[in-house]
């Protein structure tokens, strides 16, 4: 084991056992949702995965290193998100040197649950190419993650602050495979669909872990997107997202904002826009996919006893 990487003891068992884990962002945490709904979100996160016979690991770096199973004060310290900075993969180096408290987005989370040995993560929505992006080159570093390490992300989708048909491109011009969780379209967050097309699709979670097992046999080491569609109940309308998308973007685009702060910036006024409508939405779906996750690791744990390479 990396001598940088921090676990509990909980997770140290698991992973040294072969049983599921399921790992989790904390930027997601501490800059994509206001406290204290970010902590109870994380708290009934680590509950629903335990429910479903998996451990959970939240993700963040600072003091020891690489944390991998936040949970008290130190997961306390980043729903109140003061002084946390958003730390993506190129950030881990100086961070890790500095001891200084870091929530990690998708990219790092990957890289550091790869590091510990962890194979499924669980988050809302991942990072993509922004609209605009032809001029800005704003793309995010999520999926240049997902072009080089080997976790398998369950997302519900990507939201539409994104240019998802770019983002859709990107990922196939990467080489990393995009599986519809019993649907055959990309998933838009906090729409069920996005109507744009997918060719994989998967509607078990023994199905997804055999993907995951003929990956690791021939080991090009990429990433796997599982897009899982918001429970129809929690969907909201195509037409009032769009409106506030809209708005945040102009908002953005007023207000100058630029680099790592357009995600968490777009977020926040997405909350405001739609009068918290929004915020309902994402705690619903984020455990809809910690579920799948859990799902997904129980059945790549028992192929992976069973013999599967
Ligand atoms: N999209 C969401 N919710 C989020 C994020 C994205 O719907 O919380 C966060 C994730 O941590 C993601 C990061 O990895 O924003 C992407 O930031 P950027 O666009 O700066 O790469
Ligand atoms: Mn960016």
């Amino acid at each position: 084991m990396n001598p940088l990487l921090s676990l509990t003891p909980e997770v140290r068992a698991a992973l040294e056992e072969g049983r599921p884990v399921v790992a989790l962002e904390s930027t997601l945490i501490a800059q994509g949702m206001p406290y204290p709904q970010n902590l109870e979100m994380a708290q009934r996160l680590v509950r629903v995965i335990r429910e479903e016979g998996a451990v959970p690991a939240i993700i963040a770096v600072g003091y020891a290193g690489i944390l991998v199973g936040l949970d008290g004060e130190n997961l306390q310290r980043i729903a109140e998100g003061r002084d946390v900075a958003k730390i993506s993969s190129r950030d881990i180096p100086a961070f890790v040197a500095s001891g200084r408290l870091g929530a990690t987005t998708v990219a790092a989370t990957m890289a550091c649950a790869h590091l510990a040995g962890i194979r499924v993560f669980a988050t809302g929505g991942i990072g993509g190419v922004h609209r605009g992006a032809e001029t800005t080159f704003d793309i995010s570093a999520d999926l240049e993650e997902f072009a080089r390490t080997p976790v398998a992300v369950v997302s519900a989708g990507a939201k539409a602050i994104l240019d998802l048909p770019k983002t859709l491109e990107y990922l196939e011009a990467k080489g990393v495979p995009v599986i519809g969780y019993g649907t055959d379209t990309f998933p838009a967050f906090f729409c069920r669909s996005s109507d744009l097309p997918l060719e994989l699709r998967c509607d078990d979670p023994d199905e997804v872990a055999s993907l995951l097992c003929v990956q690791d046999e021939l080991g090009f080491g990429r990433g796997t997107l599982i897009a899982n569609p918001i429970p129809a109940e929690h969907a909201m309308p195509e037409a009032e997202i769009e409106a506030a998308v809209r708005d945040a973007l102009d908002e953005a685009t007023g207000h100058g904002v630029t680099g790592k702060a357009v995600t968490p910036f777009l977020l926040a006024r997405l909350v405001k826009l739609t009068a918290g409508r929004s915020l309902a939405a994402n705690m619903a779906l984020v455990e809809h996919n910690a579920r799948l996750g859990a799902q997904i690791a129980v059945a790549y744990a028992r192929a992976k006893r069973a013999g599967s390479p």
